[in-house]
């Protein structure tokens, strides 16, 4: 098979790209691991930023968003006995829209299907080929188990934290930074109306919780735990408590009210960058080069950031021969990755909970800060709600 842009990865990332370039006349082929199902159950990220939601509208991609989407002014940031909203609109003029990632991976498969595009589901051993020439390939097995061939103009690899695309790049030209957090992340679902209009972020002594939703009916909630959680220690009942515990606030009678939960996951935070994002004619977008804690809930912002990049970088490419945009774009990408890591890795530190007692007034401090000084307040907002596209 030949096309113009091979694309490693189903998820936003990948499938945006081939939206994007499709608008401009530019056809790629998906090549992907799992099923277009999976893909589309995998329950991930529900916060957009408003450039976000502004692109995805751009690109015909906003009808369901603009309907079913919800628009969130802010955040509560709490600690015992203390919450406080951060108005986000009042702080920078914009906003965050709840709306899943597997609402938003339903939109894209939609556009693709409309566009005749093709995307080839259950591949397994792809291998990258010959990147450092204009001939680069990408070879794979089908879901029949016959090896397959794709030859194009640039491969793109949107293949997430584990894809083989990143450690196509020759050792000696690419340089990483890592940190892992010594904590994970207890992510569940729950039929229930959310017990609270906006996200909370609450600091504890027992640990980090989050409140957050998908919809008037879907509550989405986060437990700090240790690294080597099993979800089975955590029956539905410990969760409620947890949840009860750390979020509750003492003030005004509020409550949480508990539900069936209908999905229990334990994720690791970890930070990642990998650069330059591009080598030769591979180029690398999305958690394929870089992977965030999600406390500042960035990584599909970033990946969509990334994509808002490279869509007219390839464009200027493969249409005009303009190599320029194409050369500026790991430099341009990586300067909004740098500052996405940074906020992610501050929101996480300032959240999470030690048994260092020094660092535990050190967080509280920094959340009074940031809750009564306006150029605190304003600094996260504008980290969170998004810097604008092109940063
Ligand atoms: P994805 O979504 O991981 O997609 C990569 C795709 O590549 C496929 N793949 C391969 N395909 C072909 N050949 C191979 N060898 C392949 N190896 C892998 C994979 O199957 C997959 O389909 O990466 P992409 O497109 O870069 O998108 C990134 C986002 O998915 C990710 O950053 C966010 O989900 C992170 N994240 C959040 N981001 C936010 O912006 N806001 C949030 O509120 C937020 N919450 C979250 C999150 C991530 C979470 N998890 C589970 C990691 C909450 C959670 C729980
Ligand atoms: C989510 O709703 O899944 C979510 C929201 C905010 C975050 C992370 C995850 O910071």
């Amino acid at each position: 098979m030949r096309t113009q842009v091979a694309i490693i990865g189903a998820g936003p990332a990948g499938l945006l790209l081939s939206h994007l370039l499709d608008a401009q006349g530019i056809e790629s082929v998906v090549i992907e691991t799992r099923s277009r199902e999976y893909v589309e159950a995998r329950i991930r990220a529900g916060i957009l930023e408003q450039s976000t939601v502004d692109l995805l509208t751009e690109a015909g991609l906003g009808e369901r968003l603009a309907a079913e989407g919800d628009p969130h002014r802010g955040i509560y940031l709490q600690w015992p006995e203390e919450r406080h909203h951060l108005d986000f609109v009042e702080l920078t003029g914009r906003a965050v829209t709840v709306y899943g990632q597997t609402e938003v991976q339903k939109d894209l498969g939609k556009a693709r299907d409309a566009a005749g595009q093709q995307i080839v589901y259950e591949v397994s051993e792809t291998a990258l080929h010959d990147l450092g020439t204009d001939r680069p390939y990408v070879t794979y097995t089908d879901n029949n188990g016959r090896p397959a061939r794709l030859d194009a103009e640039v491969v793109v690899g949107c293949d997430g934290s584990f894809g083989p695309s990143r450690s196509a790049v020759p050792e000696a030209a690419r340089q990483t930074w890592q940190r892992a957090y010594p904590y994970s992340w207890l992510g569940v679902l729950a039929d229930v109306a959310p017990s609270t209009d906006e996200l909370i972020y609450a600091w504890h002594p027992d640990g980090f919780a989050l409140h957050s939703m998908r919809s008037s009916t879907v509550s989405r909630f986060y437990l700090q735990v240790p690294t080597d959680t099993d979800v089975a220690q955590w029956s539905d009942e410990r969760i409620w408590e947890a949840l009860a515990t750390r979020l509750g606030h003492g003030q005004n009678g509020w409550q949480l009210t508990p539900g069936p939960l209908t999905d229990k996951s334990v994720l690791p935070m970890r930070s990642f960058v990998q650069q330059p994002m591009r080598h030769g004619r591979l180029f690398l977008a999305g958690d394929a080069a870089h992977i965030v804690p999600p406390t500042g809930a960035k990584g599909l912002n970033l990946a969509v950031a990334d994509v808002a990049l490279l869509a007219p970088a390839l464009t200027a490419l493969l249409l005009k021969g303009d190599r320029g945009p194409a050369e500026a774009y790991s430099a341009d990408a990586l300067r909004r990755v740098w500052r996405c890591t940074h906020f992610s890795w501050w929101m996480t530190t300032m959240l999470h909970t030690s048994a260092d007692p020094f660092e535990a007034q050190l967080q509280l401090s920094q959340l009074r800060w940031v809750t009564s000084s306006e150029a605190g307040a304003r600094g996260l907002a504008e980290n969170y709600a998004g810097l604008p596209i092109g940063f």
